[in-house]
C-alpha cells in the first residue's frame, strides 16, 4: 500500500477518496479538508479568534489542533457536566492537552457555578439528560464566546455526526431542523457565530489524526449516549458506506448543495423577537432564557453544592 502523494509506505486507506496516505500526507489531507470547509462555508477570516468547545474526545481535540495548525488563534472552553467518572476523565484529557501545548483552556463547572449537574438536574427539571446537557452547553459556550469577544464558537462535529443528524431529520421529515442543519450559523441577535470545521472528516479520520499527532483523547462515549437514536443511524450509515464508499459524504454534501435551501423557510427563529434574559442578560425569546429556567427547576430540587452559592446569588441579582 503506497501513499498516493509521495509513493512512500502508506499507513491508512481513505476509501471515500479511493486513496492511501503516509502519516504526513494524511495529516495534510485532514488540514486541507478542514481549510476547504472553512473557505467553502465562509466559517472564518484569517486571524479570527475562535473558542473551541472541548470535551476531551477525539473530535474536539482534533479541531483545536487543526485550527491552530491553520494559523487561527484558538482557545478552548471545557464545561464540567457532572456525569460521574466520564466527566472526571474527560476533564483530565482536555486539561492535559492544553497544558502540554501551553494553550489556554477556560473551564466552568455546572455544579460548582450553577448549582446542578446533568445527572440530577435533568431529573429534577423533568428533562432527558441530553436535552438538559445540550441546552446548558449551548448557553454557556455562547456566553463564554460573548464575554471573550471571540469571532466564532467551533465544535468538533464530523461527517458521521452530521450525516446521522441528517438521517434522523429526514426519517421524521423535521423540515424545521432541515432548514437549520448547516455547518455554519451566522452571528445574529447577540448569538455568536457557530462553525463545524470538521464536516469533511469522518470519525475514523479524526481518530487516526489524533493517533498520529500523539493526542491522548478520551475514548469512552458518554454513558448517557446509550440508546441514543443517532448511534443506530451512524451504524446504518456505516453499513451503507461499507458497501458504497463515499455515500455518507454524498448524502450530506448533496443535501447542503441541492436541498438545504428548500427547507430554509421552515426554519423558525428568524422572526421571533429576541430580548435580554431578565436574569442573565443572554439573548432570549422569553423573559427568562431556557437555561435560567432549567437552572431554577434543577436547583429547586437538588441540594446546592457549597461552591455554587456565590454564582447562584450573582445570577439572581443580575
Ligand atoms: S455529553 Fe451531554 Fe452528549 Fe452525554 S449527556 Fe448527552 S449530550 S451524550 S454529546
Ligand atoms: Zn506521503
Ligand atoms: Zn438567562
Amino acid at each position: 500500500m503506497k501513499c498516493q502523494v509521495c509513493r512512500g509506505p502508506a499507513i491508512i486507506d481513505v476509501r471515500r477518496h479511493n486513496a492511501n496516505f503516509c502519516s504526513d500526507h494524511f495529516l495534510r489531507l485532514c488540514r486541507d479538508q478542514t481549510a476547504k470547509s472553512i473557505k467553502q462555508f465562509e466559517m472564518l477570516e484569517p486571524g479570527d479568534r475562535v473558542l473551541v468547545a472541548v470535551s476531551g474526545g477525539k473530535d474536539s481535540l482534533a479541531v483545536w489542533d487543526i485550527l491552530l495548525a491553520l494559523g487561527y488563534e484558538a482557545e478552548g472552553f471545557y464545561l464540567g457536566l457532572g456525569i460521574g467518572d466520564y466527566s472526571d476523565t474527560s476533564s483530565d484529557h482536555a486539561r492535559r492537552f492544553a497544558e502540554e501545548r501551553g494553550l489556554t483552556l477556560h473551564t466552568e463547572d455546572l455544579l460548582r457555578e450553577y448549582g446542578f449537574d446533568v445527572t440530577h438536574g435533568s431529573r429534577a427539571a423533568n428533562r432527558v439528560p441530553c436535552s438538559a446537557c445540550g441546552l446548558s452547553k449551548r448557553h454557556l459556550f455562547d456566553e463564554a464566546a460573548r464575554r471573550g469577544g471571540y469571532d466564532a464558537v467551533a465544535t468538533g462535529h464530523n461527517l458521521d455526526d452530521e450525516a446521522a443528524v441528517l438521517m434522523g431529520n429526514v426519517l421524521h421529515w423535521q423540515t424545521e431542523y432541515l432548514g437549520r442543519q448547516l455547518p455554519v450559523l451566522e452571528a445574529r441577535n447577540g448569538f455568536p457565530k457557530k462553525i463545524k470545521p470538521l464536516v469533511r472528516l469522518s470519525e475514523r479520520d479524526t481518530a487516526a489524526y489524533c493517533l498520529i499527532r500523539g493526542i491522548d483523547y478520551l475514548v469512552d462515549e458518554c454513558p448517557m449516549a446509550v440508546g441514543n437514536k443517532h448511534l443506530s443511524y451512524k451504524a446504518a450509515l456505516n453499513d451503507i458506506e461499507n458497501d458504497s464508499p463515499g455515500a455518507k459524504h454524498a448524502f450530506y454534501f448533496k443535501f447542503l448543495a441541492q436541498a438545504a435551501e428548500r427547507f430554509r423557510p421552515d426554519a423558525t427563529g428568524e422572526t421571533v423577537e429576541i430580548s435580554p434574559c431578565e436574569r442573565c442578560g443572554a439573548p432570549s425569546s422569553n423573559e427568562i432564557c431556557a437555561f435560567c429556567a432549567l437552572a431554577e427547576r434543577a436547583t429547586a430540587a437538588v441540594p446546592i453544592h457549597m461552591g455554587a452559592t456565590r454564582s447562584r446569588r450573582k445570577r439572581v441579582n443580575r
